[in-house]
């Protein structure tokens, strides 16, 4: 069996706690200019293979393909016989149609000050010394470069020189350990490195070189490391060395863009499985810059003559490569690119650079918006952001009180929320309202994409009717699906397409409300079995977050004598909400009047932060072994291993 299931019936119970009535409908105005209209998902469904040839033809092909898809489960192949150049997609074509002065980032650094603004023809000119930096180093089509950098121009610039000459990137994120940065060089056997010295996090420079040496100590196959001087700090430099600037800045800014098959390999990005070592997602040409582009477009409505578009993910992330590089530039868009963090120097640093830059599209994390939620209102108030126009969300199940606030105080009860759900594996986004078409509701990510065909099955793969909960699976191929797990097949069969034959099963559950909509509940190890009730944590968090002294919370299931498991609470309380002795007593009343009394937690602890991994997802694992009164599982991916500290000094003495 897979290791994501919980190996149980689900249908039904896997929870319909939730009772959600309130609606959005799209705007007027926005609906009748909309890209995107609701005979989309009626023609995609009449012929869903010309649907994607369409979105195909927003892209410039050397050589048209002459098949679409050819599928031998559970290996696909999309636009076979086609070629393309995805940099020359990216860049030198929006350059050619004369739009070089176009700006394709305004680049923010975190100290103040620090910004530099890249027009498509500035990125054309780094792109290809880039490309031609890395021919002189010996690196050639299906060579792998690990980039390990923070956000800065060269991380973007080094993709698309890797894209243009065939060699496969492996962005390594820059919060990363020198273990994890080894991991990950060794499993794509990387024979180039680019890193920085450093960059700039929190006010401070932060190193990054001193870890990529200690990695290397253990990597004899890298041949060299490529230095990107942005903190000027004093770093260590071996034989293997050499600046960026030395070996860039002296190319030629020339470079003839080479079309490659639609099934060359583009990247490989590294997310961690339930179990074992991390798995090197792979993603291909053709199928994949399809797929990012036509969403992009589509799923914010992008007008690229005039959005100022800002995704606050790390380009670490699949996030940033979909929707921070490939999606938005192929779509010849403006984009924001911000290096630091959002309280860095003060709380409203995200909406003073909505202000600066009159962002219109703005695409962040529901961890960022429980966050800025806990902040308090009036920071978000003080700045004009009324340039905004679309709002997205992705990494979590956003909680309908989350996305009420994100609506409200960052959306000026303006712009549509579009929650878009999507994994490093599916590469694009999958399920998703869409802002010109969708009455939307909070905390559902609604329906698949035109294009795409997912639905919800029990524990036998049989579709569960409306108001039934299950395993969310996807049905059909898509252009944008990862290939396989870099060198292991085997592992790409039984991770995906082993649970339910014939279906690629993400690993989370979700539940079909009596409309049809997709709500998505989050992993399925992350469910809790309550006297035999499968609950989610997403919803039990949503009850708790919708009470108006909760910012944050996080549930797990701890085990339980008499209930099997029973529900544990960690919540971070909002601005300036007291703790008294009541407050436990009202949060479980709360819940049992919001989800009902089965949905009620054992245990409320108000903690002062949540343990998260880098792309701040909640590691529910560890407040499980807390909960359970267990010693730390790996905690090396969190952002902040003290935040355990801090939790455990907050439990009464464990049980
Ligand atoms: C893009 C990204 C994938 C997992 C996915 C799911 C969760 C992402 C979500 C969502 C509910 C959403 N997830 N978006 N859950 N609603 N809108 O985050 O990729 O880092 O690979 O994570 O994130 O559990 O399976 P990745």
């Amino acid at each position: 069996m897979a290791p994501d299931t919980p190996g149980r019936q689900t249908q039904e119970t896997l929870s319909n706690l939730l009772q959600e009535t309130r609606r959005f409908d799209p705007p007027a105005d926005l609906a009748a200019q909309a890209n995107v209209k609701a005979d989309a998902y009626e023609e995609a469904a009449a012929d869903r293979l010309k649907f994607w040839e369409q979105a195909a033809e927003r892209l410039d092909w050397a050589e048209r393909w002459h098949t679409v898809l050819e599928w031998n489960p559970p290996f696909a192949k999309w636009f076979l016989g086609g070629k393309l150049n995805v940099a020359y997609n990216c860049v030198d074509r929006h350059v050619e149609a004369g739009k070089g002065d176009k700006v394709a980032y305004y680049w923010e650094g975190e100290p103040e000050g620090h910004s530099r603004v890249i027009t498509y023809a500035d990125l054309q000119r780094e792109v290809n010394k880039t490309a031609n930096a890395l021919l002189e180093l010996g690196v050639r089509k299906g060579d792998r470069v690990a980039i390990y950098l923070p956000m800065i121009p060269e991380l973007p610039i080094s993709m698309l020189a890797c894209a243009r000459i065939g060699a496969i990137h492996s962005v390594v994120f820059g919060g990363f350990s020198a273990s994890a940065l080894e991991g990950r060089i060794k499993d794509a056997d990387a024979k180039i490195v680019i890193t920085a010295d450093g960059g700039f996090r929190r006010g401070k420079p932060n190193a990054l070189k001193p870890t990529v040496d200690e990695a290397l100590a253990n990597c004899p196959g890298v041949e060299r490391v490529v230095v990107v001087k942005r903190t000027g700090e004093d770093v260590p430099f071996g034989e293997k060395d050499i600046w960026w600037h030395d070996l860039v800045d002296r190319q030629s800014d020339k470079h003839e863009a080479e079309p490659h098959d639609a099934e060359d390999p583009l990247y490989i990005l590294y997310t961690s499985g339930t179990t074992g070592k991390p798995k090197g997602i792979l993603h291909t040409t053709g199928g994949y810059l399809t797929q990012v582009a036509w969403t992009h477009w589509a799923v914010f409505d992008l007008k690229p003559e005039t959005d100022i578009y800002w995704c606050t993910a790390d380009i670490g992330w699949v996030t940033g490569h979909s929707y921070i590089v490939y999606g938005p530039l192929a779509n010849g868009a403006t984009s924001v690119i911000y290096e630091g963090t959002p309280d860095t120097p003060h709380r409203g640093r995200f909406w003073e650079i909505v202000q600066k830059y009159k962002v219109t599209i703005c695409y962040t994390a529901p961890t960022a918006i429980r966050t800025f939620m806990k902040w308090g209102d009036d920071i978000p108030a003080k700045f004009d952001m009324s340039s905004l126009r679309v709002l997205g969300s992705v990494g979590e199940p956003i909680n309908p009180e989350a996305y009420v606030w994100y609506r409200e105080h960052i959306g000026g009860n303006r712009c549509p929320v579009v929650d878009t759900w999507w994994q490093t594996e599916t590469g694009a986004i999958m399920i998703t309202p869409l802002p010109g078409v969708t009455s939307a509701k909070p905390g559902a990510a609604m329906r698949p994409l035109p294009g795409i065909v997912a639905d919800v099955v029990d524990d036998t793969g049989q579709s569960v009717p409306n108001g039934g909960g299950g395993f969310l699976v996807i049905k059909e191929p898509w252009p944008s699906m990862l290939r396989t797990i870099w060198g292991d097949d085997q592992r790409y069969i039984d991770t995906y397409w082993s649970r339910f034959p014939g279906m690629y099963f993400p690993g989370d559950g979700a539940k079909k409300d009596e409309d049809g909509d997709l709500w998505l509940l989050g992993r399925v190890d992350d469910v809790m079995l309550v006297s035999g009730h499968n609950i989610s944590t997403t919803e039990v968090e949503s009850a708790l977050v919708s009470h108006p002294k909760v910012a944050e919370a996080a549930v797990v299931g701890a085990t339980d004598p008499v209930t099997g498991q029973a529900i544990v609470a960690f919540v971070i309380l909002r601005g300036d909400a007291g703790e008294g002795p009541e407050l436990a007593k009202d949060l479980r009343d709360h819940v049992a009047k919001t989800l009902g009394p089965i949905a009620k937690p054992r245990q409320i602890l108000v903690v002062p932060e949540l343990p998260k991994t880098r792309s701040g997802k909640i590691m529910r694992r560890l407040l499980r072994d807390v909960a359970e009164n267990r010693s730390l599982g790996d905690v090396t991916t969190l952002t902040d291993s003290s935040v355990m500290d801090l939790i455990k000094q907050k439990l009464p003495t464990a049980k």
